[in-house]
């Protein structure tokens, strides 16, 4: 067997015995399990937190809004899932944003900023699964705009993190495919017709508009985690890749082959130059740009094999990798990746891209411990990494590179999200642990349990676990704004001119045109006005509903048994629900939104007169 074979062989080994540890969750069980202080966290009621924290809901396709440090749970936000609750993908708005598509994965949210801080107007979030982003109104918790799916590009993993000034957001692909999406290729021909894709997303800095501007055409590596440079990096993207190997079959090994693999950096204003000056092919309606053919946009760093995090310091200047196979956290210099690129300071290329020299780009490699996977920061120069196998996070010092403290974690943490975290000025005070295992933690509800939110106090010295909160499948990252930075509407703007609203009772109508009618309704404590819609089977029935109670939290649902639907309309909001008259018959309609002392009476007829 030749040498290198041999090599191969090795890792290819201690990569199956990480592997298995990784999977082996119930290897770490039942650790000693200390309580902590929650005295820290306790908001008395009546009293407000001092953070929001934006958890993402996974596969759920929702978003899930904390308080921090209460950890009590104030909203759900819809937002690729429909949910009743909110009417949400069953009002024709909605249901038009979503597509058909009735759920998505969440695992990113980004609060948009100004100057490398949040500032409280949108957050966004990627859909793994059907290759979207979406965009969260912070005034009205709403989604307001789900952008996708994008083009060429599968599973865009590592999204969204936002540029320091919400110019950007980029969507990487996890999974390598033939383009445009639904191109057949044999799985054989993955190296040379399989492509990994990197979308730029526009983000308009008034309405917070998300376009596509561009794409680069990438090798068939999976794009794992992202982040945007910031100061001194400003005008860079980061990302983390695996399966640089190209493997096509059991990834687990076959992704995990080599002792490398690279940190993928991004010039985004050099990408925008080449898609203004035409340097793109067309592919399926997008600019996809080919950095292998417009140098200066795509430059390779290795780093330990099959990195899962990759974070900028709040100082700009320091990138922190977590490396999920190897207990260490590579960090780099940008001043040093500066000088390597302008001294064209290359060792190699891969597939045409140059491959900063290691020795010159990186500056320390922190031992950490096992399995780290993602870090944040705190005001006070310190980094804390968490550790997925050790169920554990470490806090080591930027410069030092040395770990000071640890605290074990229950279990098996994925992403950390610290206060005000990924801003160029994190606040520290408090960072939460997001749990993948809670096991013990929580009363038993079956052989699955919650995922578990752990707050822990950073303030002093030592971190200390204060209080814990259940939640539901499954949070990946978070982000966490001080509170007063979000000011949410009361009620929704009267809009007189809304063409669809009725504000007053003497508009309200039924007009009929052909087979189509419409319905436009005022809801007002406790009367839907008219109370009697009455069709023929086979109509189209737009039911507008206004909700005339200018007064906050007094919403109006409008649900139809056995037609399933139901709205919710909030004050100063127009909603409108179609229906085609399938079924005759009496069908009462009625508020499902408890509104007053009347509520039950807030009722009426949906009235279906059989064909003859
Ligand atoms: S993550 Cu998506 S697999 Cu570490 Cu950002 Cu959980
Ligand atoms: Cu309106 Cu209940």
């Amino acid at each position: 067997m030749r040498r290198s074979h041999l090599k191969h062989v090795v890792w290819g080994l201690a990569a199956l015995v990480l592997v298995t540890l990784l999977s082996g969750f119930s290897l770490f069980g039942g650790k000693e399990t200390p309580g902590g202080d929650a005295s820290k966290a306790l908001v008395p009621p009546g009293k407000l937190d001092e953070y929001y924290l934006f958890a993402s809901g996974g596969h759920s396709g929702q978003v899930f809004v904390y308080g921090v440090p209460s950890m009590r749970r104030i909203r759900t936000i819809p937002v690729f899932t429909p949910d009743p609750a909110w009417g949400y993908g069953y009002d024709e708005e909605t249901k038009a944003m979503l597509g058909g598509l009735t759920w998505g994965d969440v695992h990113h949210p980004a609060l948009s900023e100004t100057n490398g801080e949040y500032d409280g107007r949108w957050l966004f979030v990627n859909d793994n699964a059907n290759n979207r982003v979406a965009r969260i109104n912070l005034k009205t918790f709403y989604t307001e705009q789900i952008l996708g799916p994008v083009p060429n590009i599968m599973g865009p993993h590592s999204a969204t993190f936002v540029t320091p000034n919400t110019e950007y957001l980029f969507m990487g692909s996890r999974f390598a495919t033939p383009v445009p999406a639904g191109t057949y290729v044999p799985i054989q021909e993955f190296k040379s017709k399989y492509y990994g894709v990197l979308a730029g997303v526009k983000i308009d800095p008034k309405s917070g508009h998300m376009e596509l501007a561009w794409e680069l055409l990438l090798p068939p590596w999976s794009f794992d985690l992202g982040d945007a440079g910031k100061k001194v990096s400003d005008g860079w993207y980061f990302l983390t890749t695996y399966n640089t190997e190209e493997a096509y079959e059991t990834l687990e090994v076959g992704a995990s082959a080599r002792d490398r693999d690279f940190i993928v950096m991004v010039n985004w204003k050099e990408a925008e130059k080449a898609a203004a000056a035409g340097k793109f092919q067309t592919i399926a309606g997008a600019k996809v740009i080919d950095p292998v053919k417009v140098p200066g946009i795509v430059y390779l760093m290795p780093v330990a094999k099959s990195p899962h995090g990759v974070d900028v310091a709040p100082d700009g200047r320091h990138i922190a990798a977590a490396g999920k196979l190897q207990p260490t956290v590579t960090v780099y210099d940008f001043e040093k990746i500066k000088s390597a690129i302008e001294a064209k300071k290359f060792a190699g290329e891969e597939r045409g891209l140059p491959i900063l020299d290691y020795e010159a780009v990186r500056v320390a490699e922190v031992p950490v411990g096992l399995g780290p996977l993602h870090t944040q920061f705190d005001d006070k120069g310190y980094a804390y990494t968490s550790l997925f196998i050790d169920s554990a996070i470490v806090k080591w010092k930027i410069g030092e590179w040395k770990v000071i403290d640890k605290v074990d974690v229950h279990y098996n943490v994925g992403h950390l999200c610290a206060a005000e975290g990924d801003t160029t000025s994190p606040d520290g005070k408090w960072l939460v642990s997001l749990n993948k295992m809670a096991k013990d933690r929580f009363l038993p509800v079956g052989p699955s349990h919650p995922e578990n939110l752990q707050l822990i106090d950073i303030s002093g010295d030592k971190m200390k676990l204060v209080y814990e909160s259940p939640v539901d499948p499954e949070p990946h990252y978070a982000q966490m704004i001080k509170a007063d930075k979000i000011k949410p509407e009361v009620v929704f703007y009267k809009d007189v001119k809304r063409p669809n609203s009725v504000w007053d009772p003497k508009d309200a109508r039924v007009v009929r045109k052909g087979n189509r009618v419409d319905a436009y309704i005022v809801a007002i404590r406790s009367r839907f006005i008219p109370d009697r819609v009455e069709v023929n089977e086979g109509d189209d029935v737009y039911f507008h509903l206004t909700n005339n109670d200018m007064d906050q939290d007094i919403t109006h649902g409008f649900g139809i048994p056995l037609y399933n639907v139901d709205m919710q309309v909030e004050p100063g909001e127009t909603k409108t629900l179609h229906v085609k008259a399938t079924k005759p018959g009496v069908y009462p309609f009625y508020c499902t939104n408890f509104c007053s002392a009347l509520h039950q009476e807030m009722q009426g007829w949906f009235l279906v007169k059989p064909k003859k």
